[in-house]
């Protein structure tokens, strides 16, 4: 009997443990999104985030675009809203892969951005066309951005 019990008590912890390490997100939950206060595909984007596991706190403003540009983003690639995750920004409706991506590789850039609110992108109503094409925020400035991915 106290046998079984141990040897169970084992694989429960051994499950928790492998439940831990095959967690991408577990260092990245608490995350912050700004967003003007009319801005509804904005909270559709946060919701998006809450059904991949972060815990996002959104945050009403009327700075976004001004926040946006001291987070290195020129006016062109801003996107919509701005979210705070770990160190980095995230600028628009960048699909969660590309996120959890940048989260995991730990690049060193500011962030990421998906300008403007491209039909069909995370959050955002209509038919995906064409490619998305997310950028990445350097740390140095510039009015150019390098291509991070796209999908
Ligand atoms: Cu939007």
């Amino acid at each position: 009997m106290r046998k079984t019990f141990t040897a169970c008590m084992a694989a429960i912890l051994f499950g928790v443990a492998a439940f831990l390490a095959s967690t991408p997100a577990a260092f990245a939950a608490e995350v912050t999104l700004y967003k003007s206060p009319q801005c509804g595909c904005c909270e559709n984007y946060a919701d998006y985030l809450r059904e991949n596991g972060f815990s996002v706190t959104v945050k009403p403003t009327w700075e976004v675009e001004e926040m946006s540009r001291e987070a290195g983003i020129p006016d062109d690639f801003q996107g919509c809203h701005l979210t705070m995750i770990d160190d980095y920004v995230v600028s628009g409706h960048v699909p969660i892969e590309m996120v959890n991506r940048m989260l995991s590789e730990r690049p060193d850039i500011r962030g990421i951005t998906l300008p403007g609110m491209p039909m069909g992108s995370p959050g955002m109503n209509g038919k995906k066309r064409g490619e998305f094409t997310v950028y990445e925020i350097g740390k140095t400035g510039g009015d150019r951005l390098e291509v991070y991915a796209s999908e």
